[in-house]
């Protein structure tokens, strides 16, 4: 029978001046109970995302009858990240109510600015899911992202004596008005406990049981009607779970100690995204997403086909940001299997035909890998599962490699040293139909390093699918002046659903009113951020880790400043460093440390000012990423080479007309082929160079004797230049580099100053540099996410469109 009674008129919410100020009214008047006169801007912001949401929401119920009618092929993103980024603006553009909103609300401006962030993520594979889903929306594909509900997002920065320092993002504390609860879907998720036989089938009884509530957000498309949505789970405990015997007797603690362990789950985002921390909770809040949300997909599956399980492939692909999810394997096993009742071999067949993974990292520390011991405590089930599935692969790759013992120990799911331990990104490709890698370079060295014994055995199975983003987010909402002046030169707007059109400004390159223009957007877009509008400005924007080498930026900058303290006089420049640290990494806790006590030399000196300036605002998040892109003259993506899986900061930046100085490395590969080697300042090793020299007797002692400005750079940080003269305020720093320099920021010191020198002499030349920067948009066409999607849908997803009917 129909869910969807066509016979109703959703669509009673009109979008005249009157009806948009009118829903806004009530909103404020039933939602919140106050008046125009009395509102906070909190009441009229939360009623002003509500009269959005609204209007959202209807096309939301048109989605979801189109999908019901289909009955489509669905995709499942899962993912333990989402950054999303402000809500507001975003859905004002995607309702075309932007101007209704200005015209209705009394003080727009403040009123907007209470939007808050949900930052339910680290960094890149966080955002990836929130522009992926936007692609997917606005390419009209059936799809559900799941994730966490966190009540504390990653952490805010502060800045203390030029130190970080943690506090909680407690985001939603003033209410989320974009979130539809559903508590009518709740899922049960067992822990612990232990497995018997019964009647031949084997039985896990947890000992511990959780709820997982889900509510959901609303994911709008541009330019359709489409609304998907993203579905977050958060924990909480049975109800009833308040021990009122115990509350009786004074033991106040005591009756809450269930409702506290289970709301724990859900409780904090995980702010490491550098090594794995093996810690028990994060992998239960692994299993908790991955329990619900397969129930989740089965429940939706059920209803729309009769529970056929030989469908199930045919109607369901899941993918796997990540190793994050990956118990989905051996948890849809064992649904399959223990609940469902299937043979082993057919339950295989339907798993591993449904997932696919995507791998976003090559730095073996981030390898995800649990203690056995933890899993058996926790999964014990699991753990059995996961057995059967590696004692069946092993002997696969016994058959095809008879005798190799060395090579069924290095793709054995069990890591036997120093302790037994599941590696879960090989359980990963084991129960995938499809691998992918999120850059050409960082797939190609997937294939031939970090996984190979698996691309060797199955060939077939890895794919690259370059990374992407929203165009939407990152030019249209984060730069309307330039958005503006593409769309006036292009004739239209289109390029927003279709990105490969920005090739039609190559020719104003040559254009010299075109050049001017852009250069006066970038000039206002400076004075927006807070930065001096004629100096260069040249960014360096992301989550501090060693291998990104802030610090080779940081030593060029304390050049700059030698120079200029020895008379030179460089071209005008502002260098902005942002970026989280995970807040035990004090390797890079120090760098920031020792960036701000630069920027405090640096920017106290009056003999320095007209010449050089440092600037690191805190709290790096997508909204300071909306400011910070399109003011950037040049971007900075210095990683050693063979480090970065892709980067996307680097995409956003020369979609904003910012000229790239990077290495080879990631999808900056891809950059340069595109916008042209002469439109990229490329520096530094390869990745082959790089693996050489780091697996040679690398000594960067000798690097830092042979090069005087060098020498110069590491000294000032040792001798307390930028200390009040203390010496030993950056010790560690100082050995780092000269006593090991894992990331071989010595090495690469002069080619990068070289490459800087190039810089300085087309940013002199003001034509030739707005040339490149228009270039750089005009050829980025490619890194927009509606591009990844569509690589994703053809090579790994196999999905049809659903259109929304009007
Ligand atoms: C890693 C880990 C390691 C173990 C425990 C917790 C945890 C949490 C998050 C992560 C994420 C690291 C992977 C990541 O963010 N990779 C980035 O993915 C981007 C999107 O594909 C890509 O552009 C960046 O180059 C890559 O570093």
């Amino acid at each position: 029978s129909p869910r969807h009674d066509p016979g109703v008129d959703l669509r009673a919410l009109g979008n005249t001046p009157q009806d948009f100020a009118r829903d806004l009214l009530s909103n404020l008047y039933y939602e919140r109970g106050t008046t125009v006169e009395s509102a906070s801007a909190q009441d009229m912001y939360d009623s002003l995302a509500r009269t959005v949401r609204d209007r959202l929401a209807e096309r939301r119920a048109r989605t979801a009858a189109a999908h019901y009618q289909a009955n489509p092929r669905w995709l499942y993103y899962l993912s333990a990240e989402y950054m999303l980024g402000r809500q507001l603006e975003q859905n004002l553009l995607y309702t075309g109510t932007t101007d209704l909103a200005r015209e209705a609300v009394p003080d727009f401006d403040t009123t907007a600015a209470q939007d808050v962030e949900p930052g339910l993520g680290n960094g890149g594979l966080g955002r990836l899911a929130a522009c992926l889903l936007d692609s997917l929306a606005t390419m009209d594909l059936p799809a559900v992202g799941y994730g966490i509900r966190y009540d504390l997002g990653i952490f805010k920065q502060d800045l203390d004596a030029g130190g970080q320092v943690e506090r909680p993002d407690d985001w939603a504390f003033q209410g989320n008005p974009w979130e539809f609860p559903a508590p009518d879907d709740n899922q049960v998720v067992g822990f612990y406990g232990k497995v018997t036989s019964v009647d031949g089938r084997r039985e896990w009884e947890p000992a511990e049981t959780v709820l997982g509530e889900p509510s959901h957000m609303l994911v709008p498309g541009y330019g359709t009607d489409t609304v998907n949505i993203v579905r977050l789970w958060r924990a909480r405990a049975a109800q009833g779970s308040f021990d009122l015997t115990r509350f009786a007797h004074g033991q106040y603690a005591e009756a809450v100690a269930d409702v506290v362990r289970s709301e724990n789950i859900s409780k904090v985002l995980y702010p490491d995204d550098s090594t794995d921390l093996g810690r028990e909770l994060r992998l239960k809040q692994q299993y908790f997403l991955v329990s619900c949300s397969l129930r989740d997909i089965i429940r939706r599956f059920s209803f729309r086909n009769d529970g056929n399980w030989d469908e199930f492939a045919a109607k369901t692909t899941i993918q796997l940001n990540d190793t994050h999810p990956v118990l989905a394997i051996p948890e849809l096993m064992r649904l399959l299997v223990d609940e469902y009742e299937l043979d082993w071999d057919r339950a295989w067949r339907i798993t591993h035909d449904t997932f696919g993974y995507t791998c976003h990292t090559l730095l073996p520390e981030a390898l995800e890998t649990w203690p056995v011991a933890t899993i058996e405590n926790l999964l014990p089930r699991h753990l059995e599962i996961i057995y059967e599935i590696n004692a069946r692969f092993l002997a696969e790759v016994s058959e095809r490699f008879p005798g190799d013992v060395a090579r069924i120990q290095r793709m054995s799911l069990v890591q036997e040293e120093p302790e037994r331990r599941i590696r879960m990104a090989n359980l990963a490709v084991v129960g995938s139909r499809a691998v992918n890698g999120v850059a050409a370079l960082h797939s190609q060295l997937l294939a031939e390093t970090t996984l190979r014994d698996f691309a060797e055995l199955w060939p077939g199975r890895f794919h690259n699918v370059t990374n992407g983003v929203t165009p939407r987010r990152f030019v249209k909402i984060a730069n309307p002046a330039l958005s503006d002046l593409i769309s006036s030169a292009l004739g239209s707007d289109a390029w927003l659903r279709d990105l490969s059109l920005l090739q039609g400004l190559e020719p104003f390159a040559a254009d010299d009113a075109f050049r001017a223009r852009w250069r006066e957007i970038k000039r206002a877009n400076k004075l927006t951020l807070g930065v001096a509008p004629d100096f260069l400005t040249d960014v360096i924007v992301k989550r501090f880790h060693e291998y990104k080498r802030q610090l080779l930026k940081l030593l060029h900058t304390i050049t700059l400043y030698q120079r200029i303290r020895a008379g030179e006089t460089p071209a005008p420049r502002t260098v902005v460093f942002a970026g989280k640290a995970a807040p035990g990494y004090w390797a890079v806790k120090d760098v920031i440390r020792l960036i701000n006590a630069v920027a405090a030399t640096v920017n106290n000196d009056p003999a320095v000012a007209p010449y050089l300036k440092v600037f690191f605002p805190a709290n790096y998040n997508v909204t300071l990423g909306q400011r910070i892109y399109p003011a950037a003259d040049l971007s900075e993506q210095i990683s050693l080479a063979g480090k970065e899986a892709s980067g996307t900061g680097n995409m956003k930046l020369a979609l904003n007309g910012a000229v790239t100085i990077g290495t080879l490395d990631g999808a900056n590969v891809e950059i340069r082929d595109r916008v042209g080697a002469d439109n990229f300042f490329l520096f530094g090793l390869d990745a082959a160079e790089a693996a050489t020299l780091r697996s040679s007797d690398y000594r960067p002692r000798d690097y830092y004797e042979r090069d005087d400005e060098l020498r110069a750079a590491v000294d000032a940080i040792g001798d307390g230049t930028f200390a009040g003269g203390d010496r030993q305020a950056f010790g560690g720093v100082l050995a780092s580099l000269l006593d090991r320099d894992e990331y071989l920021t010595l090495a690469d010191f002069r080619s990068y100053l070289d490459a800087q020198a190039e810089v300085e002499k087309v940013w002199l030349d003001a034509e030739a540099w707005t040339a490149k920067s228009i270039l750089n948009t005009a050829r980025s066409g490619y890194f927009s996410s509606d591009r990844t999607i569509a690589d994703y849908t053809r090579t790994i997803w196999g999905l049809d469109p659903v259109r929304v009917n009007p």
